[in-house]
């Protein structure tokens, strides 16, 4: 299934970069891959490689190929396209480690007639030459920018396929009852019998379903990938800096009983039902601070602004007639309202201090203490449950994974939708037709199989690192 190349673009052109990170290491590794990489190889390695045979490592020297000086005593390695990961003759070499040896490495390499690859070039090509789907291939992507277990765990079931499978048998459900609408489009006269109208909707009915529970895993599968930021917020000690330590497992911020004690933002990121989320303990709002304070608060008033959630912090046992006024400016954020110091309140008593909650962005209210660390775990199962729509780290169903899949799938399903509604009607056929189409190419889009934008692909591949 090789697709079109793109036009004006030398596709096939020799490309090598480090596919290992910068810095010291044990290994680095520069690969090099495209027309003419075999006999490049020839030209660095000493003509050794091919006779070793596909996937075998070989020990030789590495030498420029013009002035003959050795670059490296190492290991090489070759596949033949198409079978290698970017369906291309491909090469690697694998050097001792420091970024001097990898930069000569490389001069080396540009010598031998390579230019250097773009971010994301070798998987992009593995797309273009039918090795990898494109939801595959953002999750090379997302494997390894990886930053929690579960997130390595989703990204994997995704690069084996596991979206892709999916999709593909709801795909060819689908792709009959469309021939057979497009087909019944040559008889405008004849109307579509009774019972195949009702097969027809039952297929569409169950495809819809499908991309349904698909799209409903999306806001997990990318909150895996993309994480999310949480604030910290509140009256100077209400308890943030303390929440802050007790989520992080550590004492990174400094809490004393003196209202102010934060002056800056502090960001720090845990692990949360698989979510990296990043935590932002800030400067307690007061209206007249003395300066440093008030910088501080001027932070603390954008960080606000950048949080998918913001937990809004009341000392839950001292009423704070200022607390409203701060809470007030949150009208528009989502938050969570959180008591804290419950701790110090008479068992069975009513919280002293109580806001009323913004109607559509609260999430909820909740109460807590860090000294019994009652509340702790029911605040951590709304907050992930406000992220990642699950309270778990839940269910094996493939999950889109980024806004890109999660966008084609909502237009698979409104096309879905129209065309159930259109043959419940019993709308001209090719009205429905038309719904169903779109709906197959937009579940087509998620894996990049139709000839897809230069555009969308460069957004993808932009993402990857250099020699990926
Ligand atoms: N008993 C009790 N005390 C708490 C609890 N949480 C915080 N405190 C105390 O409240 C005081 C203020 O806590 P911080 O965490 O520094 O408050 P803050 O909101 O970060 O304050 P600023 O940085 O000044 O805005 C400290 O003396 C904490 O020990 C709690 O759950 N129970
Ligand atoms: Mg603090």
């Amino acid at each position: 299934m090789a697709r079109a190349l793109p036009s004006g673009a030398g596709r096939e052109d020799l490309i090598a970069a480090p596919a290992t990170a910068p810095g010291r290491a044990a290994i680095a590794i520069v690969r090099m891959s495209g027309k003419g990489a075999l006999q490049a190889a020839d030209r660095l390695f000493g003509g050794m490689l091919q006779g070793a045979g596909p996937g075998r490592l070989v020990l030789g020297t590495l030498r420029h190929p013009e002035t003959r000086g050795a670059v490296d005593s190492c290991l090489a390695v070759h596949w033949r396209a198409p079978r290698s990961y970017t369906g291309e003759d491909l090469v690697e070499f694998h050097l001792h480690g420091s970024p001097v040896v990898v930069e000569a490495a490389l001069e080396a390499c540009g010598a031998a007639g390579a230019r250097l690859a773009e971010a994301g070039e070798f998987t992009r090509r593995a797309y273009l030459n039918g090795r990898l789907d494109l939801a595959q291939a953002e999750a090379v992507a997302h494997l390894t920018q990886a930053r929690t277990e579960a997130g390595r765990r989703a990204a994997l079931a995704q690069l084996r396929g596991g979206l892709s499978r999916r999709l593909m048998e709801l795909r060819s459900a689908l792709v009959k009852t469309a021939a057979e609408l497009e087909a019944a489009i040559d008889y405008p006269e004849e109307d579509i019998p009774e019972p195949a109208v009702e097969r027809h909707l039952g297929a569409v009915r169950d495809a819809l379903k499908g991309v349904s529970s698909l799209l409903a895993t999306s806001r997990r599968g990318r909150a895996l990938h993309e994480g999310a930021r949480a604030v910290l917020a509140g009256r100077p000690n209400a308890g943030k800096s303390s929440l802050f330590n007790t989520l992080l497992g550590r004492e990174r911020a400094i809490v004393t009983p003196h209202p102010g004690t934060t002056r800056d933002t502090l960001e720090a990121t845990i692990d949360l039902g698989g979510v990296p989320l990043t935590l932002v303990d800030t400067a307690g709002l007061r209206p007249d601070p003395e300066e440093i304070e008030a910088l501080g608060i001027g932070r603390s008033r954008e960080e606000l602004l950048a949080a998918q959630v913001v937990l809004f912090l009341v000392d839950a046992m001292r009423p704070d007639p200022h607390a409203a006024e701060e809470y007030a400016a949150l009208a528009t954020l989502r938050h969570f309202i959180v008591y804290t110091k419950t701790d110090l309140a008479p068992a069975d008593s009513a919280p002293q201090a109580t806001l009323r909650p913004h109607e559509g962005t609260c999430a909820g209210e909740l109460r807590i203490s860090v000294k019994t660390r009652e509340g702790l775990d029911a605040l951590e199962t709304a907050l992930l449950r406000e992220i990642a729509g699950t309270e778990s780290e839940g269910g094996s169903l493939p999950a889109a994974a980024s806004a890109r899949q999660e966008e084609a799938l909502r237009r698979a399903a409104d096309g879905l939708e129209a065309a159930a509604r259109n043959l419940r009607e019993r709308a001209p056929v090719e009205l429905v037709s038309v719904d169903l189409t779109g709906a197959l190419s937009a579940m087509d889009s998620v894996l990049g199989l139709d000839s897809l934008d230069e555009d969308v692909l460069d957004a993808v591949f932009a993402t990857f690192c250099l020699g990926k």
